[in-house]
């Protein structure tokens, strides 16, 4: 028996806007987690590569419930800062931002303290991140 809970229902219908932030060429993760996303009922927008005014500029004009970023280029920490605080500057601070990539485990509590809601390291499986992120909508919904 899985000892993770499914909380992919709660994804139906959300909104995603996906990005790779940072300058590196790692992007098969980042479509992969689009594409699961999707499948399990997300409408997902995957933006390329992006700066931080420019994913904050497309999640407002999409209307997303989740900003979903990729980096595996190891400054996940200053990009997930400006990500918020561009977020924050158009008035989006409830919006849900998670990162994925290369991150050790120990810089997830310091992306927590920054704003970002949910960090998926190297090797986590899709359906366990589709599974964790539709927790996050359960936790709070809206
Ligand atoms: C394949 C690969 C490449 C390919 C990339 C192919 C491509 N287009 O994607 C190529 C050969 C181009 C490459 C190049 C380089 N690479 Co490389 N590469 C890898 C490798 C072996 C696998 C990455 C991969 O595709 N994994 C499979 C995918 C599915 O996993 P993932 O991307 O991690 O995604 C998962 C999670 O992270 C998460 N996730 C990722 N994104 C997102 C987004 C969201 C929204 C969510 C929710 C989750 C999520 O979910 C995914 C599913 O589990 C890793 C080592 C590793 N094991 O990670 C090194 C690695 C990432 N590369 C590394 C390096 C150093 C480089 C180079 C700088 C090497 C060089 N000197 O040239 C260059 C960079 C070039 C550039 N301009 O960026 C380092 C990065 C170190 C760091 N971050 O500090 C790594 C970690 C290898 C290492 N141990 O040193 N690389």
């Amino acid at each position: 028996m899985s000892q993770t809970s499914d909380f992919t229902a709660a994804l139906r219908g959300r909104r995603a806007l996906t990005a790779k932030v940072g300058m590196d060429a790692h992007w098969r993760g980042v479509m992969l987690v689009s594409a699961a996303l999707r499948d399990a009922g997300m409408e997902v927008v995957y933006l390329g590569h992006a700066q931080a005014s420019e994913i904050a500029q497309a999640a407002l004009e999409e209307g997303a419930d989740l900003v979903g970023l990729s980096c595996l280029s190891g400054n996940h920490v200053s990009e997930c800062r400006g990500v918020i605080e561009a977020l924050r500057a158009l008035d989006l601070g409830e919006c849900r931002v998670v990162v994925g990539g290369s991150i050790p485990p120990g810089d997830a509590t310091l992306l927590e303290e920054l704003g970002v809601a949910a960090c998926f390291g190297s090797g986590i499986s899709l359906a366990s991140i589709c599974s964790e992120i539709g927790r996050l909508f359960e936790e709070t919904p809206g």
